[in-house]
C-alpha cells in the first residue's frame, strides 16, 4: 500500500488477473441489464467522453436539465440498477474501513480517447465514507490535487487491478483522468479502460 496523500491510499495490483477477469464478466452482466449511457453536463448539455452505468441501490447520473444526482433507476430504461456483485462488496469490507455498505457502484467506461476533467466528488451525503476505485484494462494517467482547483497537482499511473481508497483529508480533493496508454493491458478490448467507484451516498 502507498499513501499518495493523506487519506489517499493506493493498493497496486490488489486483484489478480483471474479476479480481474471475473470482475469484467460481472460488469458485462451489469451492462447487459443496465446499458451504458452518455451523461451530459448540467445546463450546457455537453456530453462526457466517458460512458457510464451503475449497480447497487443507487446510481450516479447527469443530464442538462437534472444535473448531477443519484437515483434508484436507469435514466433510459427506468429499471432499478442491478445488484452490486459480491466481489465488490468484499473489496469494500476489506479495504474501505467504513462500517456501512456502499450504495452505488459507478461504472466508467473509457474508450481509448476518453478523458475525465478535473472535478470533486461531492454528491454524496456521507463525507466520512471513502470512495473506493478499481481500475481494469488500459493504464491511465490520473491527476490529483488539493481542495481548491488551483492547488498544485501530482500525477500517478493507475494500472489494471489497482485499487485506490480516497478518504480522510483527500476525500474532497480535485482529480481527473488525463489520458489512457494503449497497449498496456489485454483485459479489455480496444485499449479501453473500466473504472469502478464504490460510494456511500446517504448518511450511515
Ligand atoms: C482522488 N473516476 O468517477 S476514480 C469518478 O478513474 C472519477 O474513472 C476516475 O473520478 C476514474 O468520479 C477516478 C479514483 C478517485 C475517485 C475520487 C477521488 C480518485 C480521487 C477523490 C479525491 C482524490
Ligand atoms: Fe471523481
Amino acid at each position: 500500500m502507498i499513501e499518495l496523500a493523506p487519506g489517499l491510499l493506493l493498493h497496486p495490483a490488489h486483484f489478480s488477473r483471474a479476479e480481474q477477469e471475473a470482475l469484467v464478466e460481472a460488469i458485462r452482466a451489469v451492462v447487459r441489464a443496465a446499458p451504458l449511457f452518455t451523461p451530459t453536463m448540467p445546463r450546457t448539455g455537453k456530453p462526457f467522453t466517458v460512458r457510464m452505468t451503475n449497480c447497487g441501490p443507487l446510481g450516479w447520473v447527469s443530464d442538462r436539465d437534472g444535473g448531477y444526482r443519484y437515483q434508484a433507476t436507469h435514466p433510459a430504461t427506468g429499471a432499478p440498477w442491478p445488484a452490486m456483485p459480491p466481489a465488490l462488496l468484499d473489496a469494500w469490507t476489506q479495504l474501505g474501513g467504513f462500517e456501512a455498505p456502499p450504495e452505488a457502484c459507478l461504472v466508467n467506461f473509457y474508450a481509448a480517447d476518453a478523458r475525465m476533467g478535473l472535478h470533486v466528488d461531492a454528491d454524496e451525503k456521507e463525507p466520512r465514507a471513502p470512495v473506493l476505485s478499481i481500475s481494469l484494462g488500459a493504464t491511465c494517467l490520473f491527476r490529483y490535487g488539493g481542495l481548491k482547483r488551483t492547488d498544485r497537482t501530482k500525477s500517478v499511473k493507475l494500472a489494471s487491478g489497482d485499487v485506490a481508497v480516497i478518504g480522510g483529508e483527500s476525500r474532497f480533493c480535485y482529480h481527473g483522468v488525463d489520458r489512457l496508454y494503449p497497449g498496456t493491458s489485454t483485459l479489455v478490448a480496444n485499449d479501453a479502460r473500466i473504472n469502478l467507484t464504490l460510494r456511500r451516498v446517504t448518511p450511515a
